[in-house]
């Protein structure tokens, strides 16, 4: 029988929750062996492809107009720069290449230039991911035809905190996004951040609506909030590591065949804690030196993890990139 469910309710992932961590992480590790191979990590490297100046007013952002911090605002990068650091990031591991940018929504010009690069960066054999903000539907479609793989576009929250985090667009509107990007066939790639001040309850509420959307998200990021000076949220009360790993382990419980990605936060991790992240079920990472604004661990220091750990990455497709190399 498929344990694909989109009826959760808020009572079961509680209770989940209130498992002893043992057992919380026995079945978490249960259910990740049952649809995936368990040492096994798919690596995404980012890219800020426009940084900055960003009219929204989302709490935790280096990016905001709205908040004063010590971020340089950088325009649309040419098409050069970002197939450099595709390429950059291939070289070291990545398999797909995630570009970010801080739009409230992209112009129809604005998605001609993420096009291009969006297929250069195929060409190198890697999948293609982007974040751009709120979509329109035949937008979306845009993007499908471009062969896009994965778009990110994360609910953040539980619907009950999100308005204590964000007042320029609506939790709906990220929802009708989801559905445009949904509708046109392409990944979604949908999570949120914990340790905002949110309660245990927000936590649940949050899982609970990715895993009651119509379709689980392919890929699932679980950010820690990278705390920056200047933006709202600085300061918030640091959440218990274990708490993280916990809902890591309900994420993998209620959406058993996404890839649940160990975001943001990992420089403020120990390499124990996210050995325990893995074990609950985390498959996946941002790997490179950089987030989009914020630093992540080094390279090197990841791959001996992996190495401590004996975990194997997702390698870019060699078939495309000889195909890119012979120019095919
Ligand atoms: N502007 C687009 C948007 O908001 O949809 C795309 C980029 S935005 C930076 C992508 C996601 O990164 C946000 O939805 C948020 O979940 C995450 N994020 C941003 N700043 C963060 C921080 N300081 N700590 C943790 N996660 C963060
Ligand atoms: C996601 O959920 N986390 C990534 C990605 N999607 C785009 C972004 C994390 C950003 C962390 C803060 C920064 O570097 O600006
Ligand atoms: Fe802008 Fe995205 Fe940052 Fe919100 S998270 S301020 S939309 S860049």
């Amino acid at each position: 029988m498929s344990d694909t469910r989109h009826d959760w309710s808020l009572a079961e992932i509680r209770s989940l929750y209130a498992l002893p961590f043992n057992d919380l992480m026995f079945q978490a590790q249960t259910v990740h062996r049952a649809h995936f191979d368990p040492n096994q990590v798919q690596v995404s490297t980012l890219l800020s492809i426009k940084t900055g100046a960003c009219p929204e007013d989302c709490g935790y952002c280096s990016q905001s107009a709205r908040h004063d911090t010590e971020l340089e605002r950088e325009k649309l990068l040419p098409l050069g720069e970002v197939i450099s650091a595709a390429k950059a990031a291939r070289e070291k591991g990545a398999s797909r290449f995630c570009m970010g940018a801080a739009w409230r929504n992209p112009t129809d010009r604005n998605l001609d230039r993420v096009v291009e690069m969006i297929e250069a960066v195929q060409a190198l054999g890697m999948q293609t991911c982007v974040t751009l903000g709120m979509l329109s539907e035949p937008q979306a479609q845009r993007l499908r035809e471009a062969g896009l793989d994965y778009y990110n576009h994360n609910l953040d929250t539980s619907p009950e905190f999100y308005g204590n985090v964000i007042t320029t667009r609506t939790f709906q509107d990220r929802l009708d996004t989801l559905a445009h990007v949904r509708g046109a066939g392409i990944n979604v790639c949908c999570g949120g951040i914990l340790g905002m001040g949110e309660t245990g309850e927000d936590r649940a509420r949050l899982l609970q609506e990715l895993a009651n959307l119509p379709e689980h998200p392919q890929s699932v990021p679980i950010n820690l909030l990278v705390q920056v000076e200047g933006t709202p949220l600085h300061g918030a009360e640091q959440l218990d590591p274990l708490e993280f790993v916990r809902s890591i382990a309900v994420a993998r419980i209620l959406m058993p065949t996404s890839h649940v990605r160990l975001s943001a936060g990992r420089t403020d991790m120990s390499d124990e804690m996210q050995a325990l992240c893995f074990l609950a079920g985390a498959n996946s990472i941002f790997y490179g030196e950089r987030l989009l604004t914020t630093e992540n661990p080094a390279a090197d220091h990841d791959r001996q993890l992996f190495q401590r750990l004996g975990i194997r990455t997702e390698q870019a497709s060699p078939e495309a990139e000889q195909a890119a190399c012979s120019g095919a």
